[in-house]
């Protein structure tokens, strides 16, 4: 039995070489996961494993009381062959939320979460 299940994983992986998957996945994040930036980002970047659509994404900003402050819907959002740019408004010092959601279609979900800080940086 485990040799077979071996030999099933084999021949998917010769079968699809390089091929792009159905499922995308975020592979880095501008700011990233467990970021401290100390001055309020401009943009939020996000970097697939694979070029996507925008409208394949969806992705949410949002402050530690929940509140959303930024999204993939607002104006100004773009879409680059991997990296999804979304304008951020100037933010307070604090933990922000990035949520991601991508649907490569028929059924094919993927989605994920992070949390980056804005400390505020030092006095001038
Ligand atoms: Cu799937």
């Amino acid at each position: 039995m485990r040799s077979i299940r071996l030999l099933m994983i084999a021949a998917f992986g010769v079968l699809a070489p390089g091929a792009a998957s159905a499922h995308a996945f975020l592979e880095k994040g501008v700011p990233g996961a467990q970021a401290k930036v100390a001055v309020s980002p401009k943009v939020l970047e996000l970097t697939f494993d694979q070029p996507l659509q925008q409208n394949q994404i969806t992705a949410t900003v949002l402050a530690s009381d929940g509140h959303k402050v930024a999204s993939s819907a607002d104006r100004g959002t773009t879409m680059g062959w991997t990296t999804l740019t979304v304008p951020l408004p100037v933010l307070p010092p604090g933990a922000y939320t990035v949520t991601w959601h991508c649907s490569m279609g028929l059924g094919h979900e993927t989605e994920g979460k992070y949390v980056f800080t804005i400390t505020g940086g030092p006095p001038h």
